[in-house]
């Protein structure tokens, strides 16, 4: 079953996506998702000018093969770009397989796990009180895990937090916008906001909180603390994770469980933070980190260190990532919650599936492969346009981490 095409589709509905789609000698494709938000036309050379040429002509089957072929063959090992690259030929590969068999992927990957996947949405506000109402709307929906962002007092931005009742939408188009920052403010205020949310939402609420790379270990350790009476279904990216020491820090001071690894890129960027258990979740994605073939590898290692996943599902992960990521969810035994941050009715549009959401969970649906397309026509009528993420200063304008 040979490839006959590797073909990069960019569009932009509502925000910027880059896909690959494969095609088998049969007529059969398959889809990948190949976003690395802010920078996706790095993603979309790198697969055009340097894997499309490499993937005609190779048997379609030959997943675990491929993976590696891209992988050793490139002698440039890891790195956002390039895992993002080989992440989207191994999905897209997976749908193949899935389609070709008439089976949908999870039952591929061991079979169904649980009934369905748990998802936790985003909820934010300006305020502690809007917050409150914001996570209370989301527990209306059916929600069973929440991750509560609020905006800082004397800060007029704040990571999570969109302005007008919007949903939030962190890359914008044209130059990077600036961003003002104060660990002493977001230290002081985000405690009261659990707290209040704890006692209005009671005890069974899961929720979740994001510190998006902010502080230092021993700021992080104080706030993991402050929070261990409002029980926290985690606390997220709370230090930058390249010095993965710092986590060691945080573990001998608090019991607040700990996420981290939206940013990874392969099993080698958390392999210290598992084996010695200074993590509880694992946020790597199947776009990010090479794909269903070795984010699998990732939770395998995880499972024999009581660390459970937690895939990143921010709004530029597509519903190629989403659908993918429902069936590594459903089957993968030690899986743990999947971010939910949703999509644009556009997006939704251009990528019609059969993933579900239902009383709080998701579940990929029965169409063989991932169950997720892209309409191409309907992809045209929304070109890409260069947006960036935030940058993020200190209130002396010292660059910080956004
Ligand atoms: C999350 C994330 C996102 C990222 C975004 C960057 O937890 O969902 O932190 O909001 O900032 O995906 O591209
Ligand atoms: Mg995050």
């Amino acid at each position: 079953m040979k490839i006959v095409d590797a073909k990069v589709i960019v569009c932009g509905p509502g925000r910027n996506f880059v896909t690959l789609k494969l095609t088998t000698e049969d007529g059969v494709h398959g889809l990948g998702d190949a976003t690395l938000n802010g920078r996706e036309l790095a993603v979309a050379s790198y697969l055009t000018d340097h894997v499309a040429p490499l993937l005609v002509g190779r048997d379609a089957r030959r997943i675990e093969d491929t993976w590696h072929y891209l992988y050793k063959g490139a002698y440039w090992r890891g790195g956002p770009v390039g895992m993002t690259a080989i992440g989207a030929v191994d999905t897209a590969l997976w749908d193949i397989l899935g389609k070709t068999l008439g089976v949908p992927v999870y039952q591929l990957l061991g079979g169904r796990s649980r009934d369905g996947v748990t998802v936790y949405a985003h909820a934010h506000g300006a305020d502690i009180d809007e917050t409150v109402e914001s996570v209370a709307a989301a527990v209306a929906r059916g929600y069973k895990a929440v991750r509560a962002q609020s905006g800082v007092p004397g800060l007029p931005d704040t990571y999570g937090v969109a302005h007008g009742g919007a949903a939030y939408e962190p890359a914008k188009r044209g130059k990077p916008p600036e961003t003002v920052w104060s660990s002493e403010r977001y230290l002081e205020s985000v405690p009261r906001l659990f707290e209040k949310l704890r006692r209005e939402l009671g005890p069974d609420l899961h929720l979740l909180h994001d510190v998006h790379h902010r502080l230092t270990p021993i700021e992080a350790a104080r706030l993991g603390k402050a929070l261990e009476p409002h029980h926290l279904f985690w606390m997220e990216d709370p230090v930058p994770a390249e010095l993965q020491e710092g986590y060691r820090l945080i573990r001998q001071h608090t019991t607040t469980p700990v996420a981290v690894g939206e940013i990874f890129s392969s099993i080698h960027d958390c392999d210290v933070l598992i084996r010695e258990q200074l993590i509880d979740y694992v946020r790597a994605s199947v776009a990010h980190a090479g794909g269903i073939t070795h984010l699998r590898k990732i939770a395998h290692l995880a499972e024999l260190h009581h660390v459970r996943t937690g895939c990143h599902g921010a709004s530029d992960l597509s519903p190629v990532c989403m659908a993918a990521a429902l069936h590594f969810g459903l089957s993968v035994h030690n899986f743990g919650i999947q971010e939910r941050m949703g999509h644009t009715p556009e997006t939704e549009h251009v990528f019609p599936h059969a993933y579900t959401f239902s009383d709080g969970l998701m579940h990929p649906g029965e169409a063989p492969g991932l169950g997720v397309d892209i309409d191409e026509a309907a992809a045209a009528k929304h070109p890409y346009e260069r947006a960036y993420l935030p940058v993020n200063r200190k209130l002396d304008g010292t660059l910080h981490d956004w």
